[in-house]
Order: structure tokens, then C-alpha cells, then sequence
């Protein structure tokens, strides 16, 4: 059993984790598990007492936590706490550290607590993240590692440190609030794939959200995406030595890219061929550099081309993503539920010539006009809804005049998406794409982007199969 006097100082008082979601639950169970005192606040209470029966913490509201601030060593906030959240700026002004679950994880790891510190590999970025991870954590277990991929994608670290079989290999899906609370994580290789607009409304700007994301270059091995104009002026001023990067042009020295059809590394070697770019999975431009990411985040860690291949060729790619959910008379239907930004929204419309445009949730603070000035000329028509709708029009009647417009008031999700079907099929014409890429997120109206995309794909499949019926 650990001994608490061996853990870092402030892990050895009374420890206030915020939060009783899916990090807070981790969180308080591997410091339980270390024999820590832990106490949880949560506004829901019902959150809360949850998390009592599967922890052994005390938990308490987030009204009293604030009054007992004294007596904490330490504040673990899960990350989608606001910092602006009274709890937290209470927290700082009397003088309490406060970061996030991967950087307890993280500081536990490197004091030994769990044995020997594992490697620490980071992927952010506004787009791509989620299938970078499991493209580089299907990389590194072809490798031979044993890797298993965390974080944002859905396990937390806490989970995968505490595993009865040890994961010498944290691949980490990070987003800009988990970056954000993790003060001196640094990874044994990181790497930030594009910044664009997202989650304004949380940092406050681009520029605090885009140095958050930067943090994972602060390792020994750092790589980026080099086509991406506002993050390669980002890690210029910012100076990072060493810097690795990929392209879809020719490699450069420094850099993977794509020859000839192929993957090829000529950062951690020499014009050496890794795999084919055609057949990559999700498919088209998003995907091979995603593939590219993966690959140089692999390389560094000394992964062959042959295990890099075959990772590439096993791959598939997660729901929700820009899968062809049905097709009918020359229409596809995909579902890119996934697009909850716009920059998310610009790659799945590229390609398209006719779209039917299913749009709208909340904005976050990101501005949607600059893409519908690029997409104007492919948008048929823009099926709106969520939240923020009326921003969305104004953006579509100035940029996109010659698109129809149709616009859902209703908030029920089930009879939202039955309008916006409904109408995608009387507009609908041979050549057309009906294209879910709201470009916001769903939470106004939905559990998730998960369940916006199964009820977009769940009504088209019922209304092709109804008018079956009806012709039979
Ligand atoms: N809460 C309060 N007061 C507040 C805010 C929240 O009491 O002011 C409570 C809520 O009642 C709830 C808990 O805090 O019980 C939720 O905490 P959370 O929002 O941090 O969510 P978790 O369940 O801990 O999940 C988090 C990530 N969520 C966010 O960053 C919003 C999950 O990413 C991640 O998978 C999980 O940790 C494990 O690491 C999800 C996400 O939406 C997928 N991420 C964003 C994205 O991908 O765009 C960043």
C-alpha cells in the first residue's frame, strides 16, 4: 500500500475534487485507492451521490465546498468547469492550487506511484483528435507497445494508470480545458494537429485557447500541422526547438508528407516509405492527415513502417464521423454529427458540389459567416435548427443569398430531426448530398452529438423505408 507521505505535499491534505462526471469519478477513485482524503462537490446532486456509492469521498455542495475552502490542500476540477466558475476563482483567491485530473494523474506518475513512469504521448487539436488517437494508439500496439488510448476519447487517465494490467503507454486525447488545467504536463511527444475557432466562449479568446493547445509541444519530441497557416505563425513566435511537422505536399527535412501516393517520413528518417494513402479510412484529405500525425507521433517512438501500415489498414474510423448513413435515388445521407465547430464543418462540406446543409446547436462564441462565404456556391439549401438559429440565417441570407432556408423552431430533438428529414427529402434532388455538419454543438438540444447523428440517421433510414412501403 502507498505510503501518503511519499505522494507530492499537496496530495496529502484534504483534497476537493470539482466535479462528479466522468474525470471526477476517476479522479476521486485512484486517490481514494491512495488512501487520500477526498471530498466531491458538484452542483447536481444526484451527480454527487452517485459517485458515493462507487467512491469511498465525501461529497458536498458546491455552496459549502466554497465556504470550507480553508481546510482543501488542493482543487481537482474536472475539465469542463468554467474557470470563471465562483468555486474555482474562490479557490484562487485564497491562494489553492487548482488543476485538472491529467495533471494529478500526471504528477502521481512521474513521483512513482504506479511504478516505473509510463510514456506520455498528447494529441490535440481543434479537428481530427479523436481518430488520431486511435490511429496512434493502434500504431503503437502494432509496434508492440502495450498502449491504450485516453482522455478525451472517453477513458480517463486516472482509469488507465489504476488498471489491474499496466498501460505503459498513455495515448491521450487532450482537449483545450484538459490542457488548460494541466500546468506542468509535459508529454514524451505531442502533437497539435490544426487551431481554428472552438470554444471561445470557455478561454475567453483564440489566443488563450490556441496557447492551451500548445502545451503539448512543451515536450521533447513536438510536431504540428504544417498546412495550417495560423498554427505555424503560432509556433514561431512561440519558438519551440526541435519542431517536427506534417503536410499533404512533398515532405520537406523535418517533415512527413505524401509522394507518389504514399506516407513517407523524412522527419525521423530519411524519405522512407510508410504506406499508401489511398484506402485510409475515414477517407479524403481529414483522414491521410490524420494518418500523417499519427504516424510521426509513432515514428518517434521508433515504430516500424510495416507496423504503421498495417495499423492504417485495420483502421475505422469511429461513428459520427462522415459515414454514409443511406442513400436513395443519387442521394447520399452522411452523418457528420462529429462537425461541432465550424472549422469541423468546413472539411466535411469540401468535395460536395450540391448540399443540402443540416446546420446549427450552439456557437460557442465562433463566428459561422467566413464559412458559409467559402461553401456559398455548394449550398442548395441550409436545413437550420438549435440555439443559436437566428445567428446561423442572418449568416446564410448575407453570404449565401441563392441557398433556400429552412428553419426548425422545435426544441424536442425526436420531432426537430423529423422536420429537418422531412424537408431534406422534399428538396432533395439526384447529385445532391443531405450533409449533417452543424458546425455547433449539440447540447442545446441533444444528450450529445452521438444522439444527434443516430436520430438523423435513425429518421432518414424510417422515411426511405416508409416510402418503400407506400410504392409497394
Ligand atoms: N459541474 C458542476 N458545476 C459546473 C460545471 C460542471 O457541478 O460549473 C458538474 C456537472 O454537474 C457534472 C460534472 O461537473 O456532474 C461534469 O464534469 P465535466 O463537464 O468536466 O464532464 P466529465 O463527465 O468529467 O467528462 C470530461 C470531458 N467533458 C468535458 O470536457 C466537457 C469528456 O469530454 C471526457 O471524455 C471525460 O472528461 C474523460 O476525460 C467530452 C467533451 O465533450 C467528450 N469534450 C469536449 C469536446 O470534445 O469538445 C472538450
Amino acid at each position: 500500500m502507498t505510503d501518503i507521505s511519499t505522494l507530492p505535499a499537496e496530495l496529502q491534505g484534504r483534497i476537493l475534487v470539482a466535479g462528479a462526471g466522468v474525470s471526477g469519478i476517476s479522479i476521486a477513485r485512484m486517490l481514494t485507492d491512495l488512501k487520500c482524503t477526498v471530498v466531491v462537490a458538484d452542483d447536481n446532486e444526484t451527480a454527487r451521490h452517485m459517485l458515493i456509492e462507487l467512491v469511498d469521498a465525501q461529497d458536498m455542495s458546491t455552496d459549502r465546498a466554497r465556504a470550507e475552502l480553508d481546510t482543501f490542500s488542493l482543487v481537482v476540477t474536472s475539465p469542463g468547469w468554467h474557470p470563471d466558475s465562483p468555486l474555482l476563482v474562490d479557490a484562487h483567491r485564497h491562494g489553492l492550487e487548482v488543476v485538472g485530473d491529467v495533471e494529478v494523474a500526471w504528477r502521481l506518475d512521474q513521483a512513482g506511484v504506479f511504478g516505473k513512469p509510463r510514456t506520455w504521448l498528447a494529441v490535440t487539436g481543434t479537428n481530427g483528435k479523436t481518430t488520431t488517437t486511435a490511429m496512434l494508439a493502434g500504431m503503437m500496439n502494432e509496434g508492440g507497445f502495450a498502449a491504450k488510448a485516453v482522455g478525451n476519447i472517453g477513458l480517463p487517465v486516472s482509469e488507465a494508470l489504476n488498471a489491474k494490467e499496466r498501460v505503459d503507454v498513455l495515448v491521450a486525447e487532450l482537449s483545450s480545458f484538459q490542457l488548460h488545467w494541466a500546468p506542468t504536463f509535459t508529454p514524451d511527444a505531442g502533437v497539435l494537429l490544426n487551431l481554428a475557432e472552438d470554444h471561445i466562449d470557455w478561454h475567453g479568446s483564440m489566443r488563450e485557447y490556441a496557447l492551451a493547445k500548445a502545451k503539448v509541444l512543451h515536450g521533447p519530441v513536438a510536431v504540428i500541422g504544417a498546412d495550417d497557416v495560423y498554427l505555424t505563425e503560432l509556433v514561431q513566435e512561440l519558438n519551440i526547438a526541435g519542431l517536427k511537422s506534417f503536410t499533404l505536399g512533398e515532405p520537406k527535412e523535418d517533415q512527413l508528407g505524401v509522394k507518389a501516393g504514399e506516407l513517407v517520413d523524412n522527419a525521423f528518417s530519411q524519405q522512407h516509405t510508410l504506406a499508401p494513402a489511398d484506402g485510409i479510412n475515414p477517407a479524403g484529405p481529414a483522414g491521410v492527415l490524420d494518418a500523417l500525425a499519427a504516424a510521426a507521433i509513432a515514428r518517434s517512438q521508433g515504430v516500424s513502417a510495416a507496423a504503421i501500415a498495417n495499423a492504417l489498414a485495420a483502421f475505422e474510423v469511429a461513428g459520427h464521423r462522415g459515414q454514409v448513413v443511406a442513400t436513395d435515388n443519387g442521394v447520399d445521407f452522411i452523418d457528420n454529427s462529429k462537425a461541432t465547430n465550424p472549422h469541423a464543418a468546413d472539411s466535411a462540406l469540401a468535395g460536395h458540389d450540391s448540399v443540402i446543409w443540416i446546420v446549427g446547436g450552439q456557437l460557442k462564441g465562433t463566428d459561422i459567416s467566413e464559412l458559409v462565404i467559402k461553401h456559398a456556391h455548394r449550398i442548395k439549401a441550409a436545413l437550420v435548427l438549435g440555439v443559436d438559429r437566428a445567428e446561423i440565417v442572418a449568416a446564410l441570407k448575407t453570404h449565401a443569398p441563392a441557398a433556400s432556408v429552412f428553419v426548425t423552431d422545435l426544441s424536442d430533438p425526436v420531432a426537430a430531426t423529423k422536420e429537418i428529414v422531412a424537408e431534406a427529402f422534399r428538396l432533395k434532388a439526384p447529385g445532391d448530398t443531405v450533409l449533417l455538419a452543424p458546425a455547433a454543438a449539440s447540447l442545446d438540444m441533444f444528450k450529445g452529438m452521438g444522439q444527434r447523428g443516430d436520430l438523423f440517421a435513425r429518421t432518414v433510414v424510417e422515411t426511405i423505408e416508409q416510402q418503400v412501403e407506400e410504392k409497394g
